[in-house]
């Protein structure tokens, strides 16, 4: 194979035709070309299945195919015709296998049998499904305190299994249950409470086809969640400002052809989505939303000074807000030339995004992880909420708060109780409703359980889907000590690095997939999920199981749980797996404002709603009013050495081939990479200040004190148009320079998006490039 990498600008839009061949290749590559065209027919539709990628909206009257280029590779995914068989395992043992990259190892097809690690041939061989579940039953119970167990979920589950995962932690006596939500928008869950009471986005579509305004930071829709480039099409067609913080000019905030348009296709027609496009430092959005909110009250002062309209919301201040006089106060001393520093934004750009935002009637805030994985994340992300509520943008049309969520359950995980935190969780009803005694102690959540992993203190990990090992920090001090844990089980439908790091006794159990038929005795059932806008939807598999030996996650949860807990006859794990339809009556008699007649209303087009206090501006905050916060200062990045000659702020980004740790192929189409993922985006004057070459070889390394060596190599350095003393990489295979304590305060948040890092040349030939692919 090839060894090379191409890096030319990609001229094209988001969408379009590049969309359209790259939807081809991957139904291609996963061998599934005319049987997933017709699998991706139902997608996000009533009577099919939600789409497994992300949590974007799902609209009440969908388009034909209510799908988008990514959300179509992740489907072949899951639907592949490759198939990771016993045999397989026959043929590769783990030492070999740990050299592979994320890549080849999910390519190697759906996981079709279970399998325990056999440390004697150094592979793993089959295991009856009785066999493993007795085995991890007796593991469970016989672990030294029931605190030293841990249960993580990847926020892909549905409703049903993570609500009887939870619960089945609980009964076994803790509330460790680490989330995939914990790497990404806990910021968002712990910063909104604060501010408005609700831990969620606020806004639905209507609002998008009303709103005047929109700002987004530190979201790459264009890949990440393709479907919003729709309603920010249809805004920009209206004429409605749409401004983009983000250090990267990313495609699709900047152009986009809908591919589903015959006249868009055809015609060659892009509509352009943002209508400024401001180039944030990383880590510098608190700076550059304190100029624009600044630069809003000062525009407030002078037109009530010329008798003019104000520019800040004075009624609605006054009537739901809390600690605005004091964050005006705290604004109005704020130091321009600071804020211009912090954020490398010009005054002006604050000034005219303060102009075009206080003449809007109605505005949308949208972030993404570009605010959440920062050392600030919180008061950033409450900074938004300031910038919104100054001028009342909420609780009416066309306004609110719009955290872009990852996985397609994230959501719906923590509605339903998967939390480490006690007070977030009905516990008493939960005591109530299954005759038990529910630990009142707070849960170990990821960076914690990472930490209890470090220090030798956990006998037994579950990973409900995901790939924990590879997705969290620090990765080159983790994986020796993931081996040292006596029992990991890892739930699943794919190979990957998690499977490979073996502890004492490990399991790979393979599920089926949400696009696949979950049969139980009451018939094919059905699951639900919760989109980004707090709608919940049912779905229904349309697929056979990619292998017969494969059972759903409901029924893992539930056979676990009868191998390890004492006999309870409210604990009715078999009705549950037999009929997910009395889990959701479970669910409904727990939580059951949200969720009374759960059955009917799941198939209401576009999903109902979740009960949303602060879009009827009720506040369920401590003051009982919506709070502006003032930050503690105006560092994003508490802990960063000043960003000066040597140091750069890393950001560890997504390319538009991925999701998270899966790695479709080794193409960032809209970045204009192909052929490999071992690169490193630099400013071009950084580039020539430090004496590096574009396509040079350079290793990173962490610049921390806390005496732990951390780098990686082999990288090629990519001249590309961002800010100075900002760099960019690719998650995971970056992970192994993120130090675990370098998190959001208030949320551990891993800080992901501003690592620092010194970089270094390194001769050629001395570490292998690493390139798989050729382009
Ligand atoms: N195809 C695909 N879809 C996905 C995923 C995937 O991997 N692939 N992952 C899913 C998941 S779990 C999640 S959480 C979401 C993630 O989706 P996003 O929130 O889009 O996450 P990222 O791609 O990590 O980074 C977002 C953007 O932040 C910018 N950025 C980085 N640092 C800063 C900063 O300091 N300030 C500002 N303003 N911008 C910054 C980056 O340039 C990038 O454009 O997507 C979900 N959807
Ligand atoms: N440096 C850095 N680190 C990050 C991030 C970053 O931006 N930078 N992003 C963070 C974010 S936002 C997130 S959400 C996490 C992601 O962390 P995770 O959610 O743990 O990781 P994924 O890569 O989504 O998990 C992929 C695996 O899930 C399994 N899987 C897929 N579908 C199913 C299913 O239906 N059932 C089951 N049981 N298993 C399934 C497959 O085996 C696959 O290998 O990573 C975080 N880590
Ligand atoms: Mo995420």
């Amino acid at each position: 194979m090839a060894r090379h990498a191409v890096n030319k600008p990609y001229e094209a839009p988001a969408g379009g035709w590049g969309s359209a061949r790259s939807l081809g290749n991957i139904l291609r590559q996963e061998g599934v070309l005319a049987s997933g065209a017709l699998t991706l027919s139902r997608q996000n539709k009533v009577d099919g299945f939600q789409c497994v990628s992300c949590a974007w909206i799902k609209p009440a009257t969908p388009l034909p195919f209510e799908f988008c280029e990514n959300g179509a590779k992740a489907t072949a995914w899951e639907i592949t015709a490759h198939r990771c068989t016993p045999e397989f395992f026959a043929s590769h043992t783990v030492t070999e296998l740990l050299t592979w990259d994320d890549y080849q190892l999910e390519q190697s097809g759906r996981l079709t049998h279970p399998m325990r690690y056999d440390a004697v041939s150094d592979k793993y061989v089959p295991v009856s499904w009785g066999a493993a579940i007795a085995e991890i039953g007796r593991e469970l119970r016989a672990v030294s305190d029931r605190k030293k167990a841990v249960f993580y979920s990847s926020g892909r589950c549905s409703n049903e299994a993570s609500y009887l995962y939870a619960l089945f932690a609980r009964v076994y006596g803790n509330n460790n249950l680490p989330d995939s939500s914990n790497m990404c928008h806990e910021t968002t869950s712990v910063a909104l409470p604060q501010s408005i009471g609700v831990p969620i986005g606020t806004v639905s579509l209507d609002d998008f086809a009303k709103t005047e305004c929109i700002l987004v930071f530190g979201n790459n829709p264009g890949s990440n969640a393709p479907r919003m480039l729709h309603p920010l099409q249809e805004a920009a067609q209206r004429g409605v400002p749409i401004i983009s913080f983000n250090p990267l000019r990313e495609r699709g905030l900047e152009r986009f052809t809908n591919p589903q348009s015959v006249t868009e296709m055809v015609g060659g027609h892009a509509t352009r989505i943002s209508s400024a496009y401001h180039q944030v430092k990383a880590g510098g959005d608190l700076a550059a939303l304190t100029g624009i909110c600044k630069a809003l009250v000062e525009l407030d002062d002078q037109s009530r000074e010329s008798g003019g309209e104000p520019f800040l919301d004075h009624g609605f201040l006054a009537e739901h807000g809390h600690g605005h006089e004091s964050f005006i106060e705290w604004l109005r001393v704020q130091d321009w030339d600071e804020l211009e520093r912090r954020s490398a934004l010009a005054r002006a750009a604050m000034e005219s995004t303060a102009r075009i935002y206080g003449r809007a009637k109605s505005a949308i805030g949208i972030y993404g992880m570009g605010l959440t994985q920062h050392r600030a994340g919180v008061e950033t992300v409450q900074m938004v909420m300031n910038l919104l509520l100054l001028r009342g943008n909420i609780g009416r049309d066309g306004a609110g708060v719009c955290p872009v969520r990852g996985h397609s359950n994230v959501q719906g995980q923590r509605t339903v109780g998967i939390s480490e935190k006690p007070e977030l969780v009905p516990l008493d009803k939960l005591a109530e409703q299954f005759g038990f005694e529910p630990p009142r102690e707070e849960g170990l959540a990821t960076v914690d359980a990472c930490e209890e992993i470090l220090a030798g203190r956990i006998e037994a990990f579950v990973i409900l889907g995901g790939n924990f090992v590879r997705a969290v920090p620090d990765t080159g001090r983790f994986e020796p000590a993931w081996r040292r844990i006596r029992l990991t089980v890892n739930v699943a439908t794919k190979l990957n690095r998690s499977q490979i790091i073996p502890g004492e006794i490990s399991f790979i159990l393979p599920v089926i997939g949400r696009i696949e038929k979950d049969r139980q005795a009451a018939g094919d059932q059905a699951v639900s999920m919760e989109d980004t806008s707090g709608c919940i939807h049912g779905s229904k598999g349309v697929r056979n199981p990619a292998s017969p030996h494969l059972i759903s996650e409901v029924r893992f949860i539930a056979e676990i749980a009868k191998a390890t807990l004492d006999p309870n006859p409210k604990l009715r794990w078999d009705d549950w797996t037999n009929d997910y339809s009395l889990i959701r009556r479970e669910i409904g008699v727990t939580y059951p404002e949200i969720f009374y007649d759960y059955e009917t209303r799941m198939w209401e087009p576009g999903g109902f709603k979740r009960p949303m206090p602060a879009r009827e501006r009720i506040w369920k905050t401590k003051t009982g009013r919506a709070n502006l916060i003032t930050p503690k200062g105006l560092d994003e990045d508490l802990d960063m050495p000043e960003v000066g000659h040597d140091v750069l702020r890393l950001m560890t980004l997504r390319s538009n081939d991925q999701f998270n740790t899966t790695v479709y192929g080794y193409h960032d189409r809209f970045r204009g990479i192909s052929g490999t993922r071992d690169i490193v985006f630099m400013n071009r004057d950084d580039i020539a200040r430090l004496g590096l070459v574009e396509g040079g070889t350079v290793r990173l390394q962490t610049a921390s004190n806390d005496g732990v060596h951390r780098e990686l190599g082999g990288l090629a350095v990519v001249g590309y148009d961002m800010p100075a003393g900002c760099i960019g990489a690719y998650y995971p295979e970056a992970n192994v320079l993120l130090p675990m304590n370098h998190y959001a305060e208030g949320s551990k948040t891993p800080a992901a998006k501003s690592i620092p890092v010194t970089i270094h040349k390194q001769s050629a030939g001395v570490v292998e490039p690493g390139l798989v692919v050729a382009a």
